[in-house]
């Protein structure tokens, strides 16, 4: 048995006047709620820090970077970090990363139980698009504030198993979990901005994006047999409707914890990762199953590439 007890924090709405502060105090109470159960792992979402920004289209360089965190640990999260040890609590959260050669990513960090940042990962499939268009009911423009992640999928022995990150849009890719199901991971964490709505789809609402959600993550876990922990910001920002539906997934892909909000709500399951060696042994043993002479064009450029 190796168990990782897990806390998905699922966070409600960030308006965008919400200060970091009153943010990161929200993040501590439901730290504090995941130490009452236990939990030796508390995962946030994507961009936990802030409202969802990239919905909105700004021009000034100085006004984008006031969303960024140059320094991880800072002012603001250093509370989280102090918490964290004193709990004795592994955590990962989502931001908005400004290096200090100038580079803007859609990063999430992984501490071990003393607090120290043991793993980056850099959200690699960024969506939407890199100018404002008037037609569109709101705008999503990651591609305009970050650059692609530059850090690949890696894992990290953590926990007593193998640990990965992804990113919101990164889940719906089944290339995401497989660079890391050829690692041997056993747990993915993920946080998620989802819109409840399609700006480029009038007719696909919350239930179609709730159910690609769950299918995304559902199928990620048992392709290759790991545990995928999946957590949303939700809720109403400023207007902006996103679902919630943060979910806890096991390695034969059955859903064993889902959230009933769209507010702050903590889930909490009991993963043993030994529950990964089955899948990874039988139906998923990449050494004897692949056939990689057929894979290449999984890795090639050809085919139609969608305009941006
Ligand atoms: N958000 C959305 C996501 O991938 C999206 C964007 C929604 C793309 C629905 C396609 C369909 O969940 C982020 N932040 O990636």
């Amino acid at each position: 048995m190796r168990i990782v007890n897990v806390a998905a924090a699922q966070m409600g709405p960030i308006q965008k006047a919400e200060t970091r502060q009153a943010v990161v105090a929200r993040m501590l109470a439901l730290m504090d709620e995941a130490k009452g159960r236990d939990a030796d792992l508390i995962v946030y979402p994507e961009l936990a820090l802030t409202t969802f920004f990239p919905r909105w289209f700004m021009t000034d360089q100085a006004e984008v970077d006031a969303w960024f965190e140059r320094d991880m640990p800072n002012a603001a999260t250093r509370p989280l970090f102090e918490r964290a040890a004193r709990h004795g609590m592994a955590m990962s959260f989502g931001y908005a990363e400004l290096t200090s050669d100038g580079h803007h990513f859609n990063t999430a960090i992984l501490t071990d139980k003393r607090a120290r940042i043991i793993g980056k990962y850099r959200k690699v499939h960024l969506p939407g698009h890199a100018e404002f268009d008037p037609k569109r009911s709101f705008q999503h423009l990651e591609k305009r504030y970050f650059e692609p992640g530059d850090l690949g999928f890696p894992v990290w022995r953590a926990l007593g198993g193998v640990l990965g990150m992804c990113i919101c849009n990164d889940r719906r890719w089944p290339e995401t979990y497989r660079v890391m199901g050829l690692q041997g991971v056993e747990m993915v964490v993920l946080g998620y901005n989802t819109p409840s709505v399609n700006s480029q789809k009038k007719d696909e609402g919350a239930q179609k994006r709730l159910f690609h959600n769950r299918l995304s993550v559902q199928a990620g876990a048992y392709q290759n047999s790991t545990f995928v922990v999946a957590v949303a910001k939700a809720g109403s920002e400023d207007g902006h409707p996103m679902i919630g539906g943060s979910l806890i997934v096991d390695p034969e892909g059955e859903i064993v914890a889902q959230a009933k909000t769209e507010d702050d709500e903590l889930l909490v399951h009991a993963c043993d990762l030994d529950d990964t060696a089955f899948g990874k042994k039988t139906i998923f043993d990449f050494a004897r199953h692949r056939r990689i002479e057929h894979y290449g064009l999984i890795t090639s450029q050809t085919g139609a590439i969608a305009p941006d």
